[in-house]
């Protein structure tokens, strides 16, 4: 799966997948070599602790530190602008691999968001928080909430260390504000979420194998409960004549055409 665009074209049950349920996984389609290479780099700048990055204090989600001096407050949760941290990333990210599935998802003239995702999500296994449901379009402002992030496993990921979890169909549906908190996250409390959240699926992965998924596509993850950290490449993509809107975080970072 991993020679040339062609060969990587998805099938006709593959894009009925994507389309009903918001995301598709697709196995092993990461070069060995390349995902290797991003892992070993991605283990050395989580080890630096390299800037530009995020640390599990500043994400403010369930269970993160308090603050960067509260016990596991630098803890790397994500290694950010990965397109610019190493040659590799940017192999991978604009790889002809890619490009075949997304241009048949979004349409023709593909496009890498900067601005958006573009990191290695990191999970450690002492210090890790919750994310709760959302969905990645909440805080992204363009023409259309047409976008798909593409998430390579480095290694494998599973339910016991965090991997991400979904909500097959929920990218089709839309929601009253009521349903919603504050920050848009999806409320667990609320009985009208009660049938959506039973259709929970983990998204497990072994590595080189690739989660791609809507950008209105409800996800989340929990904590890493194994003793290795979790490393995972997310970066996202819109067609080219689905433009950032100026003037906003979307548009701040030049896009990259695959
Ligand atoms: O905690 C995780 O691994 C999920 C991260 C995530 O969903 C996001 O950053 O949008």
């Amino acid at each position: 799966m991993s020679t040339g665009s062609e060969s990587t074209r998805l099938s006709a049950a593959q894009f009925q997948q994507f389309e009903r349920d918001g995301y598709l996984v697709v196995r092993g389609l990461a070069p060995e070599p390349l995902r290797a290479r991003m892992l070993e780099v991605a283990q050395a700048h989580v080890a630096a602790a390299l800037p530009p990055v995020e640390y599990e204090a500043d994400v403010r989600y369930p269970g993160a530190p308090s603050s960067h001096d509260a016990p596991g407050g630098r803890t790397v949760r994500r290694l950010l602008q990965a397109c610019a941290r190493d040659p590799a990333y940017r192999e991978w990210a604009t790889s002809p691999v890619l490009a075949a599935p997304l241009a048949q998802m979004l349409g023709a003239g593909i496009e890498l968001s900067q601005a958006h995702h573009n990191c290695v999500m990191t999970k450690d296994p002492r210090y890790s928080s919750v994310t709760n449901w959302h969905r990645d379009i909440r805080y992204w402002s363009f023409e259309r909430p047409e976008l798909v992030s593409v998430w390579l496993a480095l290694g494998r990921e599973r339910y016991e260390n965090g991997c991400l979890l979904v909500l097959p169909g929920s990218h089709a549906m839309d929601f009253a504000p009521s349903l919603l908190d504050s920050a848009q996250f999806l409320r667990s409390d609320v009985e009208a979420n009660r049938e959506l959240l039973a259709r929970e699926t983990a998204v497990e992965l072994d590595p080189g194998d690739v989660l791609f998924f809507h950008c209105r596509l409800f996800h989340a993850a929990g904590h890493n409960q194994t003793d290795e950290t979790k490393f995972s490449v997310v970066h996202t993509y819109h067609a080219a004549d689905n433009r950032p809107l100026d003037g906003t975080r979307s548009a701040a970072v030049p896009d990259i055409p695959l």
